[in-house]
């Protein structure tokens, strides 16, 4: 059993007594490349990873007692009536009002929370959250979804209940992803296409140290942009731009929209260059591409900080052209995530120990991941 398995069981035991009678992992996720292209119904290609959310339940009757073991919080709430609180807790009574909102009775009962992805690191702690109370309550009750409806479901909990206006990226991630694989995903028609990792590829995550901070306006400020960016060019959603038809455009956006709209044009056409070079083991085609996209997210998106810039060009100099490095995730800070070959990855670690410290001086944490599978019940 791992750590978390036993925390998990371990603080079930102390909050509630005895055993849960489910319990459901899901993975968080680094998003190779396809930055703030979810919600213009673009491309994204992540991978999930071995950090985890797992949430132990209980049925049974009366309000839902949840205990948030990383935290050392509780909640309880009538599901019949969830409501808003704020903080973690919003995340749970989300999931629990959109599954009342499609007909299920969710029953009272007790759920437990253990976690190894660290919140504000851009590696889909909440939505990991999500996918797993959601799988959790519904295999409980004998009833399922497949994973991307799970998946949406998720999202609008985020949307609609916690109020960050999401894509469907990462809980697309951490629902359907499957072990070995990174995920091409069109967020618009909801298609998938599995691709398998090429087998001297490795991924390596490093933590800027600069915790997301007040992401959530920006976030939201940065979809405004995208949808008035669209309305200009007279589009459903940016997915239906092309770089050609942006700059016919030009003269009537201000330089920022222009700027916004041409990160999500080039973006997807990245994304999709880059599942043709992961699909065909071109580390040099991928590379590139990442690369670009880590420009683009600062120039043209405004998303990327001084310490992620010093950490991807570092990373880019260590890797060489089989491979690249991005600041991956919703932006400002975050985690920086780099492929390469194997025979790459202890330079690019010593590199970084080295020449890169976070904000507050200290050593960044750095992980190598094989890509996971999505969510499902532990055995
Ligand atoms: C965050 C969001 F939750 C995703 O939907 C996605 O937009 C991502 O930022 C940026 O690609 O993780």
């Amino acid at each position: 059993m791992s750590g978390i398995g036993e925390r998990l069981l371990g603080g079930f035991a102390e909050a509630f007594g005895g055993q849960p009678a489910l319990v459901v992992r899901a993975p968080g996720r680094v998003n190779l490349i396809g930055e703030h292209t979810d919600y213009n119904d673009g491309f994204a290609m992540p991978i999930a990873i071995g950090q985890e959310t797992r949430v132990g339940f209980r049925a049974g009757s009366g309000p839902l007692r949840v205990t948030a073991l990383d935290f050392g919080e509780t909640d309880s709430f009538d599901p019949a009536n969830p409501e808003r609180v704020g903080g973690w807790r919003d995340y749970v009574r989300g999931v629990v009002d959109q599954l009342r909102q499609a007909g299920i009775a969710v029953p009272g009962g007790e759920l437990a929370i253990a976690g190894s992805i660290a919140k504000g690191t851009g590696l889909s702690s909440s939505a990991s959250l999500e996918v797993a109370v959601a799988r959790v309550i519904l295999e409980s009750v004998g009833q399922s979804l497949d994973a991307v409806q799970l998946a949406l479901l998720a999202q609008r909990a985020e949307c609609d209940f916690v109020g960050v206006r999401c894509g469907n990226l990462d809980q697309i991630a951490s629902a359907a992803t499957t072990l070995g694989h990174a995920l091409l995903i069109d967020c618009r028609s909801l298609a998938l296409r599995q691709i398998a990792m090429p087998a001297d590829a490795v991924v390596m995550i490093v933590q800027s140290g600069v915790v997301r901070g007040l992401v959530d306006g920006e976030y939201n400020r940065r979809r405004a942009e995208c949808e008035a960016a669209a309305g200009i060019l007279g589009v459903a959603s940016l997915r239906d731009a092309d770089e050609a038809m942006l700059d016919a455009a030009r003269g009537r956006m201000d330089e920022n929209t222009y700027a916004r709209a041409r990160h999500v044009v080039t973006e997807n056409r990245r994304t999709l260059d880059a599942a043709e070079a992961l699909e065909a083991g071109d580390l040099v085609r991928m590379g590139a591409l990442m690369r670009e996209s880590h420009v683009s997210q600062g120039k043209d998106f405004g998303i990327t900080v001084p310490f992620t810039d010093a950490l991807a060009g570092l990373m880019n100099e260590a890797i060489g052209k089989d491979g690249g490095a991005r600041q991956t995730g919703g932006g400002f800070g975050g985690a920086v995530v780099g492929l390469m070959r194997k025979d790459r990855v202890a330079a690019v670690r010593n590199a970084v120990l080295e020449s890169y410290r976070t904000p507050s001086g200290e050593v960044p944490l750095i992980c190598i991941e094989t890509p996971a599978a999505g969510a499902g019940p532990v055995a």
